[in-house]
């Protein structure tokens, strides 16, 4: 059903290096009689990292690296030497990824800035070699500390995309064409119910130095929060957004019922989302007389909402879209 170039969830082992031993050793010159102990000390072994990258949009470079190693310490070695440090290791993952330890359930990571690099399990310290442990009274000490192991574990990896304003509706009411008329990104659009398998966000600009991200997410159809088309599968990725666009289409056969199956679905899904900021969109509105803009426009007098009217083909009503969710943004 969805494409399988978009990966949302996925678990992974991850283990950070252990630390290198310390090593056990004796200074042994000629000339010098009883050089004492000169083990050096095991280095660092390497860190997991988590960092955001912006670019990134699914988990899908992931998929097929199920174990990810951070390289171990080196060992000490004579002359006091110090064993290398183990590299880290960096996952990158989308803006939005929450990451959970499968066994203890706790959120390790929630990559929300573009910047954000967290270290997911700390190598292990090194061991200290045996020139650590001399005393006056024991000279030649032949033990020294064995590094430490890294921390490691599976870990659960759920895209939950960050989008300022999310759009919901039933299939083929012009989500994607409204995605692709306001930003720059080119979603399919075809005149079929699922064109869109997938989410896809855009970038909308505004005014001259603004600018929000809008997500297209797959149709709702009724039962959609009880798994029936593509509909729960998605719901997750407007679960973060700030503001909903509610977009019934202007053929729609009672605009007023769809927009109470699409409250009740995401109600179902999760009643948060309706405390969520909201618009109401009528899209393909250019199929509609003046006459029939007021019968909807009284209908939902009734709720706090009052629609806005849009057409992706005479550009009716989307500068007021843009000022509307720009304000409704920004409110508090
Ligand atoms: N007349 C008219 N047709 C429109 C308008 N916007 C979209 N359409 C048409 O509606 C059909 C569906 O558009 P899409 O943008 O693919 O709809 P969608 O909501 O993304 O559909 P799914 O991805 O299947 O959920 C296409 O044939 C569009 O050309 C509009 O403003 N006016
Ligand atoms: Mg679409």
């Amino acid at each position: 059903m969805a494409s399988p170039n978009f990966i949302d969830e996925l678990k992974l082992y991850v283990r950070a290096g252990h630390g290198g031993a310390g090593a056990v050793h004796f200074r042994r010159e000629k000339f010098i009689d009883k050089g004492g102990p000169d083990g050096g000390d095991g280095g660092q072994g390497g860190d997991i990292i988590l960092k955001c990258n912006p670019q990134l949009s699914t988990l899908l470079h992931l998929k097929y690296h199920k174990h990810i190693r951070a390289e171990d310490g080196g060992n000490g070695t004579a002359a006091c030497c110090r064993g290398a440090n183990g590299a880290s290791k960096i996952i990158e993952v989308p803006k939005g990824t929450i990451v959970t330890n499968v066994d203890t359930q706790q959120t390790l990571a929630d990559v929300t800035a573009d910047a954000q690099a967290i270290t997911l399990m700390a190598g292990g310290k090194g061991g200290k070699g045996n020139v650590h442990f001399k005393t006056p009274t024991h000279q030649t000490p032949r033990y020294a500390q064995p590094g430490i192991p890294g921390e490691e574990g599976w870990i659960h990896l759920e895209l939950k995309l960050m989008a300022e304003v999310g759009l919901v509706g039933f299939p083929n009411v012009g989500k994607s064409t409204l995605l692709s008329t306001l930003s720059a990104a080119k979603p399919k659009i075809a005149n079929y119910p699922f064109t869109t398998l997938t989410p896809q966000l855009g970038v909308v600009p505004y005014k001259k130095y603004n600018a929000f991200v809008m997500a297209d997410i797959p149709g709702l159809i009724q039962g959609a929060s009880q798994g029936k088309g593509l509909g729960i599968q998605f719901l997750k990725h407007i679960e973060r957004n700030l503001c909903l666009l509610f977009m019934i289409a202007a053929d729609s056969e009672d605009i007023y019922q769809t927009y109470d199956v699409l409250q009740q679905e995401l109600k179902t899904y999760n009643p948060a989302m309706l405390q969520k900021r909201r618009l109401v969109v009528i899209s393909k509105s250019d199929i509609l007389t003046a006459a029939e803009k007021d019968i909807i426009r009284q209908r939902f007098s009734a709720t706090t909402c009052t629609p806005i009217f849009i057409s992706a083909l005479t550009n009716e009503g989307l500068e007021q879209l843009k000022d509307q969710i720009w304000h409704l943004l920004h409110e508090h």
